[in-house]
């Protein structure tokens, strides 16, 4: 339903130019639409005027959208609600159009370029809808209400005081109180509850539409997005998740151990999942808030970003404005004024906004924009550098075909804003006037403990979101067991477990953004696979002679050029291509992530020396 530039999602909408006064030239667009498919054989010239006409419909119907998306998730009421299923509405019907219309070059003799633009036609919604137009406004209202649910979520406790997810995520990050973490835990579940009807009810409903498109469900279709067989790309993710995993155990292992230390073997046994609570984050996906639990002995290095801001007075702008001067220092060109102006950068204290971050581009020229309820912490520093990697990604390939105007894959928009902030080493932070001193190598392994409790942790969880949603697609996974099944998977991937009785009354996938959302997560998968890649590339472009962990490319300008060359590219190539533009490598390989923390496999191994493993 939502499609991302070529394939728009809640998470980054973008769209083109302004073409709101042209009534005209859309019956244009569509005459040539239409007397191009139902000639009888059809031609390559025929395939290269249906592109030709349908482009600046498609530049009209992103920028539409997109407002209205850009203002129901800044202002979330009953109103913009209607007014965000309207547009998105409209935009499947003509999507389903164009991609059915699409299809009928399947066995036209094309060059590989017409083929490849006829293809992410084909691929770019999300969520087909059937075409049925009752079902498709379902399906719209649907969309829209399981997202504002979402955005409005908030915890009300029994005296009446609210919470936001933001305040709770806070408690989650700080509290060291089991009781406490595991209320935070339980509240924010109550909002999905009554998400489930309508979740169930959009799966079939899609499903229908995917069909109607030729496949087997919209799960198959999601997977059909990568240049390669959607089945080979599967297997592709449980070769890459093979790699990582044996690191991934030695964590776990090691965590759970000191979460047993810190609340007792009875809450936190040993040879057991971890509950789910106790790792610092709302979903547990991401554990650097813990880090002080498992930091090393003699290996701390001594300084807390999240105290750092504080001490220099950063506030949300600033920090915005840190994280651009790293983008910059690569040399690329300054956000325009305009990305000052319309950014979100603090949550509103009257009305409800959806505050799950996300980057914008609304024309595909230079409206570029984020939302986001900045919260002055390390962390968030951090998703600022990752919503920035979006947006310099979408000024790079603003000049493509708008069937182009997209990542190589969606795993590359997710991974680009994560590269550079792998680039924010003590030795940066000093440069930037933050932090005074860079601690000696001897504390290099606490570093990377704190890197590897926020980015190996999450592996596993950006798996298994996909695994479970792909089987809810193909009716593996039935309604009646969504949340069961849920639970199984977050045990099989991560070892964790819920940490109290859970049943089909709750819905627990919807409590995640990305779930009422619809945003697709396998990219995050691929993005933290990725980026350890594109960082150790760059590194050696820039000429680092430092140990990989400790280089940042800041201010280089051959880094940047190499950077840009791909970003450029938008989708107009294979990814593997992209991927070889900067790594010189086709292949997606975990081998960068796994040198990146050998020091600390060696640490963990020694660690867990006589602990019983796994779970
Ligand atoms: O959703 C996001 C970004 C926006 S695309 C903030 N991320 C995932 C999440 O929060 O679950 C970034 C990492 C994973
Ligand atoms: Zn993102």
């Amino acid at each position: 339903m939502k499609i991302l530039k070529l394939s728009i999602t809640a998470a980054i909408v973008s769209s083109a130019l302004l073409l709101s006064a042209c009534d005209s030239q859309q019956q244009n667009n569509l005459s040539v639409k239409q007397s191009t498919v139902t000639k009888q054989a059809l031609t390559e010239a025929d395939a290269v005027s249906f592109l030709a006409a349908t482009e600046p419909k498609l530049i009209q119907l992103f920028l539409e959208s997109s407002r209205a998306e850009w203002i129901y998730s800044n202002f979330i009421t009953e109103d913009t609600a209607s007014l965000s299923a309207d547009i998105n509405e409209k935009l499947t019907v003509e999507m389903i159009e164009l991609a059915t219309a699409a299809a009928k070059f399947d066995k036209v003799q094309l060059s590989a370029d017409n083929r490849r633009k006829l293809d992410k036609l084909k691929l770019a919604l999300t969520l087909p809808a059937p075409k049925d137009a009752a079902k498709t406004a379902e399906m719209a209202k649907i969309v829209a209400d399981l997202g504002g649910t979402y955005g409005k979520g908030k915890y009300c406790k029994t005296d009446g005081t609210c919470m936001s997810l933001g305040e709770m995520s806070s408690v989650m990050a700080t509290s060291r109180d089991y009781n406490e973490q595991l209320e935070m835990w339980q509240g924010w579940r109550e909002i999905s509850k009554p998400m489930r009807p309508m979740y169930q009810r959009l799966i079939e409903l899609t499903n229908e539409g995917a069909k109607e498109l030729g496949y087997a469900d919209t799960g198959a279709m999601w997977r059909s997005k990568y240049d390669m067989p959607a089945d080979d790309f599967a297997a592709e993710l449980d070769r890459v998740w093979g790699q990582v995993k044996p690191l991934y155990d030695s964590l776990h292992c090691h965590v759970r151990a000191k979460l047993s230390e810190k609340y007792g073997a009875d809450k936190v046994p040993l040879d057991k999942p971890i509950p789910a609570h106790l790792l610092g984050n709302m979903w547990a996906q991401s554990w650097g808030n813990i880090y002080d639990l498992v930091a090393p002995a003699d290996a701390d290095p001594g300084y807390d970003v999240t105290e750092l801001l504080a001490k220099h007075n950063y506030d949300e702008v600033k920090m915005v404005k840190g994280a651009e001067g790293f983008f910059t220092s690569l040399g690329f060109a300054a956000l325009p004024e305009t990305f000052y102006q319309r950014s979100l950068f603090t949550k509103p204290a009257d009305r409800d906004v959806e505050c799950h971050a996300s980057a914008w581009d609304l024309d595909a020229k230079d409206d570029l924009r984020i939302k986001m309820c900045i919260q002055r912490t390390g962390e968030e520093f951090s998703v600022i550098h990752h919503e920035l990697g979006h947006n310099f990604y979408q000024r790079a390939y603003k000049d493509q075909p708008v069937y182009y105007q997209e990542s190589a894959n969606d795993g590359f928009h997710e991974a680009i804003g994560d590269t550079i902030a792998l680039s924010v080493t003590p030795d940066y932070l000093k440069q930037i006037g933050l932090l005074d001193t860079v601690p000696d190598e001897s504390k290099d392994l606490g570093l990377l403990m704190k890197m590897a409790m926020d980015k190996v942790a999450f592996i596993p969880f950006g798996l298994m979101v996909d695994q479970w949603r792909w089987q809810v697609f193909s009716g593996k996974i039935k309604p009646e067991n969504y949340n069961d099944a849920w639970w199984q998977l977050r045990e099989k991937y991560q070892g964790v477990t819920a940490p109290v009785a859970r049943t089909e009354t709750d819905f627990d996938p919807g409590a995640k953004y990305h779930v009422p959302g619809n945003v697709p997560y396998t990219r995050y998968f691929l993005a933290h696979i990725l980026q350890f890649q594109f960082h150790k590339a760059l590194c050696d472009i820039a000429g680092s002679e430092e140990a990989v962990h400790r280089c940042s490319i800041y201010n280089s300008k051959e880094a940047g050029a190499k950077l840009n060359q791909m970003l450029e590219m938008g989708s107009s190539q294979p990814w593997q291509e992209a991927l070889a533009v900067v790594t010189g490598k086709p292949e997606m390989d975990a081998t960068a992530l796994l040198d990146y923390f050998a020091p600390l496999q060696t640490y963990l191994d020694e660690q867990n020396k006589g602990q019983q493993c796994g779970w």
